[in-house]
């Protein structure tokens, strides 16, 4: 099959265009795009930006979304307006595009409460998270404090939402919505980051809940389906014996890290 080509500009000039990878932050967009085409059939056009060749930092891309990073989005029916940012986009795309208010709110108690777990994602869980994946995966030489502080932080936040979750099975109003849209992409790579899953009960289930809607694995798969998961991560540790290995080691190393620091599970 032929390389699709490399991206160097928007190609709609109807409807939203997505610019987008399948990573945590990528996937808030897609996912609420395909539940708003699912509810309303809502069509968009998308992009895979390859963050690991740079497209983000190209010009024509930044004028869309200054910071360089993905998701960004085009409303050509709003005269080409451009959003960074995934708490903005998903308050964009529900504003305009949510009529019903199906993955968002009306009363204004509940608006910031969404509004509150959605600033509580960009400024805690994925920073926090984002750091436990580079010191514990993308750093050249292993710093062990790097990785039981930030790992230690994921811990710590994930717990935050575990006991949240305790009475409900959504993070606001008991309904599913673009603040369980916001978490989700990380939570759903919690295994990948060092963290087990398996230790927060209330949070696996409502990663499940979440995770089985087939507009979330749709969403999932734009650009392409990503190999990270939970899900696959487990998987591929009963067939791949090589992974499982290397996947044990970096387990050992991160808690023999923790220990060295003295860490201690608490939270908050
Ligand atoms: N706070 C932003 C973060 C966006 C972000 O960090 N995107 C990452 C991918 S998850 C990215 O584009 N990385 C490429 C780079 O740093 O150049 C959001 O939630 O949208």
């Amino acid at each position: 099959m032929a390389e699709p080509q490399r991206p160097n500009g928007l190609i709609a000039n109807k409807g939203i265009e997505l610019l987008t990878w399948g990573t945590p932050n990528g996937v808030k967009a897609s996912i609420i795009l395909e539940e708003l085409k699912e509810a309303y059939g809502k069509d968009y056009t998308w992009q895979g930006i390859n963050i690991g060749q740079n497209i983000q930092k190209e010009e024509w891309f930044t004028k869309l979304g200054p910071n360089g990073r993905i998701p960004v989005i085009v409303d050509h029916d709003k005269g080409g307006f451009a959003v960074q940012e995934g708490l903005a986009i998903l308050a964009y795309l529900t504003r305009h595009y949510d009529p019903d208010h199906k993955f968002s709110f009306t009363d204004p108690l509940d608006i910031s409460r969404a509004e509150q777990w959605m600033a509580w994602q960009h400024g805690g869980l994925g920073p926090m998270q984002g750091q436990a994946n580079h010191f514990n995966r993308f750093t050249k030489e292993r710093i062990p404090y790097g990785m039981q502080r930030y790992t230690g932080e994921t811990e710590r936040l994930v717990g935050i939402l575990d006991s949240h979750l305790k009475t409900q099975d959504y993070l606001v109003g008991n309904k599913y919505s673009i603040a369980d849209i916001a978490s989700f992409g990380w939570v759903n790579i919690l295994n990948f980051s060092g963290v087990d899953i398996d230790q927060f009960p209330n949070l696996k289930k409502w990663w499940q809940r979440i995770n089985e809607r087939p507009a979330v694995q749709r969403g999932l798969a734009v650009p392409s389906k990503g190999g990270f998961g939970n899900e696959s991560y487990k998987q591929r540790l009963k067939d791949d014996s090589e992974f499982a290995g290397k996947e044990k080691e970096l387990r050992d190393a991160i808690g023999k890290a923790k220990e060295q620091y003295g860490y201690v599970y608490k939270s908050p």
